[in-house]
């Protein structure tokens, strides 16, 4: 399916006008909604929403409304650069071409293969920006290493969330169904709205997370669904839910599997489908029985009344979906509360069905050439992928290294030493892609060379580059953005190139430059229009000026596909995992020595598992929830944006803060035994009195650049609290958004400084 419409059109007053998919730089996950970008000679002047798009229909976020504020910004890198190794940490760049950036980077590389092996040259890539769809293939097929590193603590985004599903149901990442394979939407007869939707976890309205696009969930409150929210802090949506289960942090998997227990209990399960797709549910049934709504309520904090209220409203709303976020990632217990999520969906009938949870087919949407990159590999140094070895569950289905072991490498210099590093949409030493970014920053200081590729100085690039090359804005290059990265995508669309600023290049075309004076074979590409032409002529039979006419490509959507035999290789009706059914006792999980079953188990520090220091640090510590302000250390230099949310904020109960001197807007101390960060006061009767939040990705573009300061990047860094390899058995998750700390006032945020 399809729109059609002229992509590129000329104004009277000489501007032009185009349409394009938005993604990032500056950051969005792969939502990919519909733009207008208008230029009049080397200025973007108008931003508008698209009206025709099908998901977004003229919507846009804050981030995007100043767009044209972050592509003209004064401060961006518009030329290579390099700085000599005695520099490191000093603003002392001189600008350079391409041409002889490639002619140092190129030498270095080849000479790093020869003489140490092509593993100790290693990648960073952050989270779900255009990058990520690069960044792998820049490593295993320009460069030629195995060594791809997503750097967060336990793979604590999407990582955990993929392999479950990849592992229990055998396919692609579910999502609540909000009708975006059709055109004309809720109101196709193939839909049906769901009764009631679980926000688990998620603030969607403020995160529009991978492909969602947040506002569906008011698009469908308003046709009828009803909503319950699972979270500590009661949200602007929490406000308008049935429900808000204000959970205890890193306690969800107590409280799925008291969800389970009433429903199974009650006999309140979908019995046909239990009956016919399931394996295991006896295993589960004796399970849940050792979590009773009464002992979940202490765990958890969640009432028991409304523990069996919400679990009778999951079971008998026909359909009701759950969405599932971030929260399930960041907790060493996350695989467990997310095996508990999917058993919830399908025991209840919910799976593949109108109105319920969508799931991907087995191949990704343009996933077959990013796999394919890997065959430049030997299977020797494939299986030196750091980590591989010692964590076969995240490694199978996540092609990189595992991150903490990375940490540990990077300090022991075992199995081999690391020597160069190429950052490419990551800036981890600030709060974001990294548990003790405090350890990484000393840790990092071993490699001897370092490329990085930003669109501004990072405090990450201020530290480390030797070279840095810029990139440039999705307003200034030819793409395509794919929502959940093809599995289970709702759109593919265009992204055109509307303008260029300055001497910067996209991911993709540093992917194959790079690429062809290395491994040539690999990137047999005219440009970069012929580069998606060959990835989009297979699968949806148009080259990339077809998919630009188009606007966007809606994928069919079949459901019940476990019955059509469209899930498995094999093509015989289940699902595509080891027994054919929807695991809910797991084969896989068992065979790599974690329970089956689903379990609880305490977060690594907390008043139950840790006493002693929980009467030092007597505050449940969550952080990280998202701001529509900024995307993790993005937009700190955009001035509208910071005027909104000027500064790092810890949200305090009014009780607590009043305990605790602390008045709303007064700087306050956070530590733990681990780390300290300076954040201001938001005082606020929407989160519980026992738990903090604290938000994320802080750094200051106006502060010193230079080595200790590093743009203030320790005053407000509260990844320093969270604690490296606290994950689970499998490897993934970490404590992100469950740890323990204490709060003080501090008279300003200069009374105080952080050193590390
Ligand atoms: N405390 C706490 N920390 C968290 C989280 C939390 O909830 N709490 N969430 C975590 C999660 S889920 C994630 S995914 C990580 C994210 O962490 P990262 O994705 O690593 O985020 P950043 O550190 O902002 O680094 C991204 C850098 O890439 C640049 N960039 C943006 N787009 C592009 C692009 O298309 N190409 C290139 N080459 N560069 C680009 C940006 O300018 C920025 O400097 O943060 C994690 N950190
Ligand atoms: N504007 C903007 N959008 C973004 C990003 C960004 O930086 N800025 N980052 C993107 C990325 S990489 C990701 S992964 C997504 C994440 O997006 P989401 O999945 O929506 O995750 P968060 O915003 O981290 O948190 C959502 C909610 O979880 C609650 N929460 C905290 N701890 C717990 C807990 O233990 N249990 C439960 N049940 N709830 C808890 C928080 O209070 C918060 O309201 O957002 C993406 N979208
Ligand atoms: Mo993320």
């Amino acid at each position: 399916m399809a729109m059609s419409k002229e992509w590129k059109t000329e104004n009277e007053d000489g501007s032009v006008t185009v349409r394009t998919c938005a993604w990032s730089p500056p950051g969005d996950h792969p939502v990919g909604y519909g733009m207008k970008l208008t230029v009049k000679g080397d200025k973007l002047i108008k931003v508008e929403g698209d009206e025709e798009h099908p998901i977004s229909q003229g919507r846009l976020c804050v981030r995007n409304l100043t767009l044209a504020d972050y592509v003209h910004h004064p401060s961006r890198i518009l030329t290579p650069m390099k700085r000599k190794p005695e520099d490191r940490g000093k603003d002392k760049w001189t600008k350079i071409s391409w041409d002889e950036a490639w002619d140092i980077i190129v030498p270095k590389i080849k000479e790093y293969k020869e003489k140490h092996g092509a593993e100790s040259i290693i990648v960073f890539g952050g989270t779900g920006r255009q990058a990520c769809l690069y960044y792998y293939p820049l490593g295993f097929a320009s460069i030629g290493t195995p060594n791809v590193c997503y750097p967060l603590s336990g793979w604590s985004c999407y990582g955990p969330r993929c392999s479950i599903t990849d592992y229990v149901l055998g396919a692609g990442y579910p999502e609540i169904d909000y009708a975006g394979f059709y055109e004309d939407r809720y109101d196709d007869p193939r839909f049906t709205m769901p009764e009631l939707i679980v926000e688990w976890g998620k603030m969607a309205l403020y995160s529009n997370p991978d492909g969602f696009f947040g506002h569906a969930l008011i698009d469908m409150m308003k046709r009828g669904a009803k909503m319950i929210h699972i979270d500590p802090r009661i949200t602007w949506l929490g406000t308008r839910c049935e429900e808000v289960c204000q959970l205890r942090p890193g306690t969800d998997s107590a409280l799925g599997l008291g969800f389970l227990n009433v429903i199974i209990n009650e006999e309140l399960y979908d019995k046909d489908f239990v009956e016919n797709w399931t394996y295991g549910f006896d295993e589960l049934k004796e399970r849940v029985q050792e979590y009773p709504p009464s002992k979940v309520a202490d765990i958890t904090w969640v009432p028991e009344d409304q523990i069996i209220r919400c679990a009778r409203m999951m079971a008998t709303a026909k359909p009701c979906s759950i969405q599932w976020g971030l929260a399930t990632d960041e907790n060493p217990n996350g695989v467990q509360m997310g095996h508990a999520i999917l058993s919830l969906m399908a025991v209840t009938g919910n799976l593949d069905v109108p109105g319920g949870v969508t799931i991907g087919p087995p191949a990704a949407l343009l996933g077959k050439w990013r796999v394919e990159t890997r065959s430049n590999l030997s299977d020797e140094l494939w299986e030196k992928r750091i980590g591989a070895a010692e964590w076969p569950a995240l490694s199978t289905a996540m092609a990189t290294t595992h991150p903490d072991e990375t940490l540990d490498t990077l300090e022991s210099g075992k199995p081999y030493k690391l020597r160069m590093g190429w950052f490419n949409s990551s800036n981890f030493i600030t709060p974001t892609c990294s548990a003790q970014p405090d350890r990484w920053y000393h840790a990092l200081k071993s490699l001897e060379f370092n490329v990085v590729q930003d669109v501004f100085m990072t405090p990450t690039a201020m530290a480390f580059g030797d070279i840095f090359l810029p990139v440039s804005t999705f307003a200034e290059q030819d793409g395509v953005v794919v929502t959940h990265f093809g599995r289970n995508a709702v759109t593919l669309g265009p992204i055109n190139e509307a303008l260029r600023v300055g001497d910067t290049k996209s991911d993709i075309e540093v992917c194959i430059e790079l690429g062809k004076k290395m491994h040539p074979e690999m990137w047999d590409y005219d440009d970069v229009p012929d580069f998606f032409t060959k990835q989009l002529e297979p699968e949806l039979g148009v080259d990339f000026d077809g998919l630009r006419e188009m606007g966007a490509f809606q994928p069919d959507y079949i459901y019940k596909k476990y019955e059509k035999g469209l899930l498995r290789g094999d093509g015989e009706p289940g699902f595509n995992t080891v027994t054919g059914m929807v695991e809910l006792s797991s084969t896989l999980f068992e065979a790599w020595g974690d329970d089956a079953l689903p379990y609880f188990k305490e977060p690594p520090y907390s008043p139950v598992s840790t006493p002693e220091l929980f009467s030092e640090y007597p505050l449940i510590l969550t952080t990280g929830a998202r701001k529509v302000t900024s995307f993790h250390s993005e937009h700190r230099q955009i001035a509208v944006l910071r005027e909104i949310d000027p500064d790092p904020e810890v949200e305090l109960h009014p009780d607590t803060a009043a305990a605790l001197g602390i008045n709303h807007g007064d700087w306050v101390l956070l530590e733990n035994m681990f780390g300290k960060a300076k954040l201001r006061a938001k005082v606020t009767p929407t989160i519980h009195p026992k738990v903090v939040h604290a938000t994320h990705g802080w750094w200051f573009p106006e502060k010193d650049a230079e080595e200790p300061s590093l743009y203030g990047v320790w005053q407000s860094n509260i990844n320093t609290l969270v604690p490296h390899k606290h994950i689970g058995k499998l490897g993934f998750g970490c404590p992100m958004k469950q740890m323990i700390c204490k709060a003080s006032r501090l008279d300003s945020f200069d009374s105080y400084n952080i050193e590390v």
